[in-house]
């Protein structure tokens, strides 16, 4: 039974342990529906949906056909959305209560190409728009001004449900769904996109990361906490690790001119991370900086441990190149980079990094990636070792370093031997940085010690018997330690 126990205990350490390496990261999990029968649904719940909306999705498909990202589409009442691709292409569609079909129109980016893209619907004081990647990209105007979202209908993801229509489900992958009763800005929809947003943000209506594991619920992490089901399959089958690029704090630039742009985010130590000379890339619009503040789901190919890693999402399409430089608050002797595609990769490949002024520099072409950089600060050299000595005596200096030292001497290795008094330096090349040491020693002469001829004296006589005065310690066969003694009795005292 103990054994059972122990193993038990074992196991769950294990799976424990598995659990926080694999899933807690950046965008975590994504779920992979099969375009077949897969769906989350939910209660009809209206959320509080009234006459303005915003809708987004991180999705990665290839499938041209028709397919519903997600619904609150109520058919026969006339009222809803839904966000959808034809074509390759995303749309917002829907209806205000005004017995007319709106859609945004169709965006000009093809966004079934197998990368990632966030796709974001906003429904505004009439007006139906459609983001691909932070970007208008189409907008009807509607100049209803009665709009009515409500809707009774279930909230589907990865599915529209018609009875006279059937199913349109969603083939590929989905991650970091949000819905806000509130029309989003352009600006919002940028700073959000690229990092998690806080729970209770206000309108934020319905909120699923999709990093369950197992069973079949799919949280909802807005206030609301209106939890889904997955449908005709289980999040054991449908779950993958999400490529999507979502970190813990984002950044952004939409520049009219990329001359001179930079991105820089500081982390809680003031090391820094920058993105400079973005190279323009057609039809290139926009760059997003994250920061992961956790420890990646995969170590593989690091040099060393980390516990943080920063990500570069291009929008629309690669950027020509640019440069990712790094630096600590202190100065950097040695680094590397290290990036992976997203964060689905579980293997880091080392980029060519350049130090210099103590800054880490990787030139890097210009797709998506995410990165690490293992860094050494610049070290400090102590020699150790007294630094006074007896002359005709020797001492040992010696310092503590992985490098080869190099002594003032010519000598090299950890410690060397003195026998001078002097100045005494030492230097080690550290990576990119010279590092020093020096020492004063002082060599002091030895004091000339002498008690004199030998003297016979009486019993009951003294005689007092002194050594130099002066001098830090003294002690005499008799134990004292005083600088002269007086002998009273026969002995042989020196
Ligand atoms: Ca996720
Ligand atoms: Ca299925």
């Amino acid at each position: 039974m103990r054994t059972r126990t122990y193993f038990c205990l074992l196991i769950s350490a294990i799976l424990y342990i598995l659990n926080n390496n694999i899933h807690a990261q950046g965008s975590g999990n994504a779920f992979k529906m099969d375009g077949l029968n897969d769906y989350v649904g939910f209660d009809n719940n209206n959320r509080g949906i009234e006459n303005e909306v915003t809708v987004e999705a991180w999705i990665k498909t290839n499938s041209f056909g028709h397919h519903h990202i997600l619904s609150k589409y109520d058919r026969d009442a006339e009222r809803g959305f839904q966000l959808l691709i034809q074509n390759g292409k995303a749309c917002l569609a829907g209806r205000d209560g005004s017995g007319s079909y709106r859609l945004s129109g169709y965006s000009a980016t093809i966004v079934a190409d197998n990368s990632w893209h966030h796709i974001a619907g906003v429904v505004h004081e009439g007006t139906w728009t459609i983001y691909v990647d932070g970007k208008l990209q189409n907008q009807f105007i509607s100049r209803y001004e009665n709009t009515i979202l409500r809707s009774n209908e279930e909230l589907l993801i990865g599915n529209y449900y018609y009875s006279q229509l059937g199913n349109h489900f969603y083939n590929g992958q989905v991650d970091e769904v949000r819905i806000w009763k509130r029309a989003l800005s352009i600006e919002e929809i940028r700073q959000n996109m690229c990092q998690s947003v806080p729970v209770a943000s206000t309108d934020l209506v319905a909120y699923f990361k999709f990093d369950e594991t197992s069973g079949s619920t799919v949280k909802d992490y807005s206030n609301l906490s209106i939890d889904g089901v997955l449908r005709n399959t289980t999040i054991a089958t449908a779950k993958v690790t999400s490529g999507a690029p979502i970190g813990d704090k984002s950044i952004y630039l939409y520049p009219s001119s990329w001359a001179g742009q930079q991105l820089e985010i500081k982390d809680e130590y003031n090391n820094s991370f920058k993105v400079d000379s973005v190279g323009i890339g057609s039809p290139m619009v926009g760059i997003h900086l994250y920061h992961v503040r956790s420890r990646p789901n995969s170590l593989a190919g690091l040099n060393n441990a980390v516990d943080s890693y920063y990500g570069v999402f291009t929008a629309i399409s690669p950027a020509t190149a640019y440069k990712t430089n790094y630096a600590v608050e202190d100065n950097i002797c040695s680094a590397s980079f290290f990036s992976r595609a997203d964060n689905s990769v579980l293997f880091w490949n080392p980029l060519a990094t350049t130090v210099q002024e103590g800054k880490a520099t990787a030139k890097t072409d210009g797709n998506s990636k995410e990165y690490v950089v293992a860094t050494a600060p610049v070290g400090k050299v102590n020699i150790q070792g007294p630094n006074y000595f007896c002359a005709g005596s020797t001492i040992e200096l010696s310092v503590i370093s992985d490098a080869t030292p190099i002594w003032s001497t010519g000598e090299t290795g950890n410690k060397i031997t003195v026998s001078r008094g002097g100045k005494y330096w030492v230097s080690i090349q550290d990576g990119n940085c010279l590092l020093t040491d020096t020492v004063q020693v002082q060599a002091f002469p030895k004091p000339a010690l002498s008690l004199g001829d030998d003297i016979t004296i009486c019993d009951g006589e003294t005689v007092e018997l002194g050594a130099p005065p002066g001098l830090n310690n003294y002690v005499w066969s008799t134990g004292a330690t005083t600088s002269s003694i007086k002998a009273t009795t026969v002995a042989n005292i020196g």
